[in-house]
């Protein structure tokens, strides 16, 4: 009845609310994944939760972030994740094996199903036809408990294709293009959903690419119908059991639509330092790069890397770069092993890594000052490469091998005869590195070496505050302003008095220290606050130094909902020319606050000195109680 797919699949797994767009609801979730970076706090909040054993269909735990292992931290951490996985009843995808959203896409996924992730790229696994959404930790401890994931009903984006994709230019470009027209807010609010004639020409790996990246829109997630495409991937997986047929019905209607030919779209970058600073290729042809690096949960699948190899055959990298590849996961390694993509990588000179996150997340592979650093990631923003003032910019495999043969930014239509991928009938499986759960798991124990800490206890919101204001940000701040990752932050993610230290290291150094000495603190903020990561310690950590409130523009979504989880107030101005009227060391003080709250008030005034100014609290009624409690943690254990 004129529904979209995305429509179809959330009233699927409705369980509380009206399903009407903009009012709450609940779903039920069937499927759960987390990652190391993230997964220590969720077993740790869900061991609080005090259940026994997860209530989903599958719930996953992949170690794909923190591979490194200087000292002790990570190899801690690793050990922990394994020992809560063999209790709690859930998979264990091991160091090694690949990135999560890559080996979930492989081994998991499954047209129909919802998934909640702690990474914000959980919606690569709409490239399949599911209902795949990023959460904080603290929400998919939930789910993992059996509570439904609640959200706002979005608005559903239709992206209407027609024609197909031209030589040299692939899904990564489809998106690209997405982002220049919309930025990284446009998709805020949205499910973004692909449909019409030209979606049949492209294949589930090229749609995992789009979903994953449909992140950086800001969108709650993507979704593909599941089709021919959807059965032969499965297939290819050994798994075609699993497939559904799934689309939009013919008459559909969508909140907005997007036309794209694909036939005219061309190889596409974006420039630094922001996912939507985007350009054609040729705008930007010729400069100099130091270090092409193809990997990521965006295009490191078995077609990228058989693409790269297929182009570099009998070819030496430039050499002048640095050519690294990071294969997905690997099953990725392993096909491309038998079917001699690698042998022509490594003839090339690429320097080929263990399957994982590696350097998208700032763990190795740093790029040399004053240098440009062409990556087929997923994110550019400043620093998290780890070098400062880098120069990082974000391309598909396609346009970043031509770099690598060339040693500038090149057009890669340049290169001749385009090497087409077609993808193997069967893959080769190897499922030994995931440890299926237990049946009993009577008598297990949960490791916990010294780098894991207790999560920390929140108190409840006061009847009243005041807090100073100890920063003032500008728009678009992302949570790797908040919370920086790289190789020496990464592995205090299971510590939180250590990692507090490093909230918004880069912006204002001493932000700890300042706000330890005033004792409860407010932020202040422009648009799309919070954008990027689902990492929940963006909000835990600035909570444990006391912010109590922040107070911007507007927020990204996953980030304002770990705000209310960690019991931090979210605050919008209604009038944003209010942004104007505060400045950094100015006290906020809130009357009556916790009334107010828990009251369903909207309009929330806040004191600045003299002046007074209104504000707005968007929060359903059950997130007031979880502010109110001072966390969602805190809620589960007053209300059971
Ligand atoms: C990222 O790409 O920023 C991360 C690292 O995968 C994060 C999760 C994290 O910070 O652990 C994400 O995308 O959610
Ligand atoms: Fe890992 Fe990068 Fe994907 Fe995040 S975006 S999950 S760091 S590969």
């Amino acid at each position: 009845m004129r529904q979209t797919l995305a429509e179809k699949l959330i009233e699927s797994h409705l369980v509380a609310g009206t399903p009407e767009k903009g009012s709450e609801i609940a779903l039920k979730i069937d499927q759960t994944l987390t990652q190391d970076a993230t997964g220590t706090m969720v077993y740790l909040a869900f061991e609080a939760m005090d259940r026994p054993r997860v209530q989903t269909e599958l719930s996953i735990s992949y170690v794909d972030h923190n591979l490194l292992q200087t000292d002790f931290k990570n190899p801690d951490d690793h050990l922990f994740l394994q020992s809560a996985a063999r209790k709690f009843g859930v998979y264990f995808s091991r160091p090694g094996n690949g990135i999560c959203h890559q080996v979930h896409l492989e081994r998991f996924g499954h047209p129909g199903k919802t998934l909640l992730g702690s990474d914000s790229h959980t919606p690569t696994n709409g490239g399949l036809g599911a209902l795949a959404i990023g959460a904080g930790g603290l929400d998919v401890a939930a789910a993992m408990a059996g509570q439904p994931f609640y959200l706002t009903y979005p608005k559903i984006l239709g992206v209407h294709l027609a024609g197909s994709l031209p030589d040299w230019v692939s899904g990564r470009d489809i998106i690209l293009e997405l982002l220049r027209r919309l930025t990284v807010k446009g998709g805020l609010g949205y499910i973004v959903e692909f449909y019409g004639p030209g979606a049949a020409s492209i294949d589930v790996p090229t749609r995992a690419t789009v979903a994953n990246l449909g992140a950086e829109l800001g969108a709650t997630t993507t979704v593909w119908p599941s089709d021919e495409n959807t059965r032969f991937f499965l297939h290819a997986q050994g798994r075609e059991e699993d497939y559904t047929p799934l689309s939009a019905d013919e008459d559909a209607v969508y909140d907005q639509v997007i036309f794209l030919d694909l036939s005219t779209l061309e190889p596409m970058i974006a420039c630094p330092s922001s996912p939507d600073n985007v350009v054609p290729v040729r705008e930007v042809a010729g400069k100099e790069v130091a270090q092409v690096i193809i990997g990521s949960c965006a295009n490191s699948s078995y077609r990228d890397l058989m693409m790269v190899a297929g182009a570099v055959e009998g070819k030496t990298a430039h050499e002048n770069i640095s050519l690294e590849i990071n294969p997905g996961s690997r099953q990725v390694l392993e096909n491309i092993i038998s079917n001699s993509g690698l042998m022509k990588l490594i003839q090339a000179g690429a320097r080929v890594q263990s399957p994982g996150c590696l350097g998208c997340i700032g763990v190795g592979q740093a790029p040399a000052s004053g240098t440009i650093s062409l990556r087929t990631f997923t994110r550019n923003f400043p620093g998290r490469s780890g070098t400062k003032g880098d120069q990082v910019y974000l391309c598909s495999p396609e346009t970043a091998v031509a770099a690598a043969l060339t040693g500038r930014i090149t057009d890669p239509r340049d290169l001749g005869d385009y090497p087409k991928i077609t993808l193997p009938e069967e893959f080769i499986i190897n499922d030994k590195i995931v440890i299926p759960p237990l049946e009993d798991t009577t008598g297990t124990e949960i490791i916990r070496g010294p780098n894991i800490k207790p999560f920390p206890d929140f108190g409840e919101l006061p009847d009243r505050f005041e807090a100073r204001v100890i920063l003032k940000v500008k728009d678009n701040i992302t949570t790797d302003h908040i919370m920086p990752a790289g190789s020496e932050i990464l592995p205090l993610r299971s510590n939180i008095p250590a990692i507090s230290r490093f909230v918004f290291q880069a912006l204002s150094p001493d932000f700890a220290e300042r706000a330890e000495a005033e004792g409860t603190v407010a932020v202040v903020g422009g648009e799309n606050y919070g954008q990027g990561s689902s990492r929940e310690h963006a909000a835990i950590a600035p909570r444990y130094l006391g912010v109590q409130v922040k107070l911007v523009k507007s927020f990204a979504r996953i980030h304002k909902a770990n705000l209310i989880n960690f019991g931090i107030l979210p605050l919008t101005f209604i009038n944003p020319d209010d942004y104007g009227q505060i400045a950094e060391g100015e006290i906020i003080a809130i009357e009556g606050v916790r009334e107010r709250v828990l009251g369903g008030a909207v309009e929330i005034p806040v004191q600045i000195g003299e002046k007074k100014i209104m504000t707005s609290l968007d929060a359903s009624e059950r997130q007031r109680r979880i502010l109110a409690a001072g966390g969602l943690l805190n809620m589960i254990r007053q209300e059971g």
